[in-house]
């Protein structure tokens, strides 16, 4: 089925027109109500009256998530919290959590375009949708739900851990599409084996994964030990949880970024400089139709580009990458660049390892050194020790050629990375400690 496909398939200059007509409402809406708003927009000089046409939006200032936590708990709020139905936090790895508020029409806004999500990842109103990802302050669980049912479809609503239990609804449940973490969806393969239940034998069809950056060839892992078509799900609950963007099952390149609610642009993340199409750079959202929470121009620190061309499943919305890493997971290895997405793919090219990595950084005089766990295969692991330390130089080697950064490689048995119920623990990073 296709849910409210109308917006999606706009041509540019109708969905524009709306775009612009949302971003002078809501640009005048958080003047008028928000003082933070008013104040950064008094000091850069610029009123709502200036907003005229799309590119005026550069005119506003950007919001970081330092203006939320200044705002911490509920300062950024543009209504009375006698009109807020709903509080989500992020889980504040980073510091203090950032909250966000939802007004009634914002959760059934935030419902729709989850409902367009799922569709667009194949789901109908016959789905059966098991729903893994955690419930609670996290966008993810409440997000999915709510968008599961606005669609019609038959939701589960699992939430994360617990894993042989789900593994059990799974087989007697049958459903028929997927929705958690990445690093969760190969945590459920492993256990599903390991209770003799056959992804084969289940009846998924697609899982609709996100909320942390994973590669093209985590795709095609979990692709084949899952039996479904695995697709990519962006969102921040900044700007309203997931449902911000989604890849579509026809094409599988690239997430439609939900542009009648949002418009996005890249930036360079050290000049705040906007760069055209196809650039790499920070992403950058406004949101266009929220009550609680608007923001303004917020800046991700996910990296990425757009695209405008179009797409085979006809949707005529920009296109994004899939997010390779935020700018404040990105690892500076002796002078290179490098995200953990990237060492990832590296490591997913080989057919000895397993989906199961953890990079550990280090702090050796004045440099940082990089250390990349990964576990090796019941089978491999029980070879000669000289066979092993072949494997590690020839992943070391890899990573090199690819990344042309230099990591030691230390394999591990199978089993002895912590698995993760929601987002993944990547990096352990030594020199914080
Ligand atoms: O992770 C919302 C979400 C829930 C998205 C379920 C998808 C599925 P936060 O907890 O606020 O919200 O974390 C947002 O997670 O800025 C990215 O760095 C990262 N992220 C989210 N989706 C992806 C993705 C949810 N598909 C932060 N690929 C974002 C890479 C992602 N990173």
């Amino acid at each position: 089925m296709i849910f409210n496909m109308e917006f999606e398939t706009l041509p540019r200059e109708a969905l524009e027109a709306i775009q612009l007509r949302r971003l002078k409402e809501v640009v005048g809406r958080v003047y008028a109500t928000v003082p933070f708003y008013r104040k950064a927009f008094d000091e850069a000089g610029v009123k709502p009256a200036d907003i005229k046409s799309l590119a005026d939006i550069t005119k506003l200032p950007f919001t970081t998530k330092k203006d939320l936590r200044d705002n911490y708990p509920f300062g950024m709020f543009a209504v009375p919290m006698e009109n807020v139905v709903r509080i989500h936090a992020s889980s504040g790895t980073t510091g203090q959590p950032t909250v966000v508020g939802y007004t009634r029409r914002d959760v059934d806004t935030w419902a729709e375009l989850m409902a367009r999500s799922l569709a667009a990842g194949g789901a109908t109103p016959d789905d059966i949708i098991h729903n893994a990802y955690g419930y609670g302050l996290f966008t993810g669980g409440l997000g999915v739900h709510y968008g599961a049912e606005k669609l019609g479809a038959s939701v589960i609503p699992i939430s994360g851990g617990n894993t042989k239990r789900q593994i059990i609804i799974m087989r007697d449940f049958k459903p028929s599409i997927l929705t958690c973490t990445p690093s969760y969806a190969l945590h459920l393969a492993e256990a599903a084996e390991e209770m003799g239940v056959d992804f084969e034998n289940l009846l998924f069809k697609s899982g609709i994964f996100g909320a942390e950056p994973w590669s093209e060839n985590m795709r095609l892992e979990i692709e084949r030990k899952l039996y479904l078509s695995a697709l990519d799900i962006y969102g921040i609950s900044e700007v309203i949880g997931p449902g911000v963007a989604m890849e579509c099952l026809e094409a599988k390149n690239g997430l439609h970024i939900f542009e009648d609610h949002f418009i996005p642009e890249i930036i360079n993340p050290e000049t705040g400089e906007i760069l055209p199409p196809g650039s790499t750079g920070e992403l950058v959202f406004t949101s266009l139709t929220k009550e609680a929470f608007p923001i303004i121009r917020y800046r991700t620190r996910d990296i990425t580009s757009l695209s405008y061309e179009p797409c085979i499943c006809g949707r005529t919305m920009a296109r994004m990458k899939r997010v390779q890493g935020r700018t404040d997971d990105m690892l500076i290895i002796r002078g290179v660049n490098v995200f953990p997405s990237q060492i990832e793919a590296v490591l997913m090219d080989m057919d000895q390892v397993e989906p199961h990595y953890q990079l550990v950084v280090e702090r050796e005089g004045t440099l940082d050194t990089l250390t990349v766990l990964v576990e090796v295969g019941e089978k491999a692991f029980s070879d000669e020790i000289r066979d092993l330390q072949n494997l590690e130089r020839e992943i070391s080697h890899n990573i090199k050629e690819t990344l042309a950064v230099s990591a030691k490689v230390k394999l591990v048995e199978p089993k002895t990375i912590a698995r993760s119920e929601g987002k993944a623990v990547r990096v352990v990073d030594k020199r914080k400690l």
